[in-house]
């Protein structure tokens, strides 16, 4: 991987904030985009704009062909297919399609499982479909190394658990959960199995057919995407089952005065115009993705990973959450004594760019005992000598408030 060449496919990455040169670090709440990304979307604008799936026009089928061709892209992208794979707003979307379509699956006194270290989008759709049938939502603890301890699995997960939705990776501890065991257990118990990708999909090579999850959600706009664009993942006769989330345009097979019938997969849950324009940019961000290879990805940001604990371990007054290991490059922490927005505003003033707050995480944030983190995340574009200058602006910082 050509770290100098891939730096310039990305124009942003050279703007100066502050009149320093940009560390971008804030990777897990949304990837920079590269020319080729920006150029297809304006590509399509410019030459192929249209809306999909209804003029017999030239430009629509041509609109259509780029939004469809997006689909296929996304549906190999994951090993899945054509018709299981689901176009949405992003994971967000997605696990509110959910929880919304699998109303019918849950009943009073049914038990979903999610987990202590759920972003905010895993946790409130299943709060409202709880509410609404009168059933439990039970939670996964985190052990002191932020990771989840198998054993409790057994215990909580049983025969009135229905669904278990749980994050692939924690966008605040960067803790990569242990899917095989769940699927197991999830399995043994005809639960629904479910995975928040949103933090996997664009680090580390993930295959649906592998994982053998029942569904799963990501985004585009972090993996290199515009914002806007996202995909469920769904098996196909899980799908054909669940009523739709969105009825109207596109989404049906034929409407009469009285009834409607669904469009077949995966238009069915496609309802209204999509964001084709999004598609067509995703299109391109999967395409660079695969060029480099996510294995290639996962190796390198791997080292940047391993790099910054080894730097961290060495600095007694920053507080490092989440585990050493079976881990992405994201890492919530704190400098003793001060603010996670202080050190946030700090870095800015350096370039630095990081996420500072509880993550949209809040029921971890409480869990950590902390009312908030500093949170710099790494993608492949990011470099180690970013990673020094990260620590030597925390060492700075250090040194300020002891004068
Ligand atoms: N799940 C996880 C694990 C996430 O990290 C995020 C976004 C979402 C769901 C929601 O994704 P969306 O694209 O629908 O918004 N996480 C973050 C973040 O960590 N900072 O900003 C957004």
């Amino acid at each position: 991987m050509n770290i100098r060449k891939i730096r310039k496919d990305f124009p942003i990455l050279d703007k100066k904030i502050h009149g320093k040169k940009l560390v971008y670090l804030d990777n897990a709440a949304t990837s920079q985009k590269p020319i080729q990304v920006i150029d297809a979307i304006s590509q399509f604008y410019k030459h192929h704009n249209a809306n999909i799936h209804r003029g017999v026009h030239t430009l629509s089928e041509e609109a259509t062909k780029a939004f469809e061709d997006a689909h296929t892209k996304a549906s190999k992208f994951i090993g899945s297919t054509f018709e299981e794979t689901i176009f949405t707003k992003g994971t967000t979307e997605s696990l509110n399609l959910l929880a919304y379509s699998l109303k019918d699956k849950v009943k009073k006194g049914d038990e979903i499982v999610l987990s202590q270290m759920e972003h905010h989008s895993n946790i409130t759709p299943w709060q409202v479909l709880a509410k609404q049938k009168g059933a439990k939502i039970k939670f996964l603890k985190i052990n002191k190394q932020g990771a989840l301890d198998k054993k409790q699995f057994s215990e909580v997960i049983n025969k009135k658990t229905k669904i278990v939705s749980l994050a692939h990776m924690s966008n605040v501890l960067g803790t990569i959960n242990p899917t095989k065991e769940i699927r197991k257990i999830t399995a043994e118990n005809n639960a629904l199995f479910i995975l928040d990708a949103a933090q996997t999909v664009p680090n580390i090579p993930v295959n649906v057919k592998k994982l053998d999850c029942d569904f799963l959600a990501f985004s585009g706009h972090k993996m290199l995407g515009p914002t806007g664009i996202g995909v469920l993942y769904g098996k196909k006769h899980l799908l054909e089952e669940l009523p739709p989330f969105q009825t109207g345009g596109d989404m049906i097979e034929e409407v009469n005065f009285k009834e409607s019938t669904w469009n077949k997969l995966p238009w069915k849950f496609e309802a209204g115009t999509p964001n084709i324009a999004g598609a067509v940019g995703f299109g391109a961000a999967l395409d660079y993705l695969k060029k480099i290879g996510l294995e290639t990805i996962q190796n390198y940001e791997h080292i940047i990973s391993q790099k910054l604990i080894a730097e961290f371990d060495l600095l007694d007054f920053v507080e490092l959450y989440g585990p050493k290991t079976s881990r992405g490059a994201v890492f919530a922490f704190n400098i003793k004594k001060l603010h996670s927005h202080d050190v946030a505003t700090f870095l800015d003033e350096a370039g630095i760019a990081v996420r500072a707050g509880h993550h949209c995480a809040m029921p971890l944030t409480s869990t950590l005992g902390i009312n908030g983190s500093v949170r710099a995340s790494f993608y492949f574009y990011n470099t180690e000598e970013e990673v020094m200058m990260l620590i030597s602006e925390l060492k700075r910082i250090k040194g300020l408030l002891t004068k």
